[in-house]
């Protein structure tokens, strides 16, 4: 595997595991503010990014370039609002989404057209996540600090991590 590639790649397989540690820890935060809704959905994506990561580890090795895994460091552990939350969410995922682009620019640059492929998957994946997360600040734009819009966002979060969840399963 071209050396260039190998290092983007591998720098995105920190980045994934980055991400899956940062909603892990968001996920914690809404636990233990009773956000149970939230916490679950938040698992889910923790889990979701672990895979995204996985991916590429397993693409690199079977190309014959070698997965580094990284090393963890430790996310926030307080977010202050479920709003403030997911607008670090967006942020971070804009940030990813950068990411792969640099990597998809590389492999262009590198004629690497096989691995250009398989990046379209995390192409498309980064474009979902950043329609979800704006969707869900538009909820909580439009909830603002009323109580009861709170519980109901919560259990619309439950019922989103749940649909999505199905989705995968069907799409094998
Ligand atoms: Fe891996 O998609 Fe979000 O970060």
């Amino acid at each position: 595997m071209n050396k260039q590639i190998e290092a983007a790649l591998n720098d995105q397989i920190s980045k994934e595991a980055s991400s899956s540690q940062y909603y892990l820890a968001m996920a914690s935060w809404a636990e233990t503010k009773g956000l149970s809704g939230t916490a679950f959905f938040m698992y889910a994506h923790s889990d979701e990014e672990r895979f995204h990561m996985l991916k590429l580890v397993k693409f690199v090795n079977e190309r014959g370039g070698r997965a580094i895994v990284p090393s963890i460091t430790q996310p926030p552990s307080d977010f202050d609002t479920v709003q403030r939350m997911f607008e670090l969410l967006l942020a971070h995922e804009l940030t990813v989404t950068q990411s792969i682009n640099e990597v998809v620019d590389i492999c262009l640059k590198e004629k690497d057209y096989t691995t250009h492929n398989f990046m379209q998957w995390y192409v498309s994946e980064q474009m979902e996540e950043e329609a979800l997360a704006r969707s869900i600040l538009d909820k909580l734009n439009l909830i603002g600090n009323e109580k009861g819009g709170m519980y109901l966002f919560d259990r619309e979060m439950l019922e989103i991590a749940n649909s999505s969840a199905n989705a995968q399963k069907n799409n094998g």
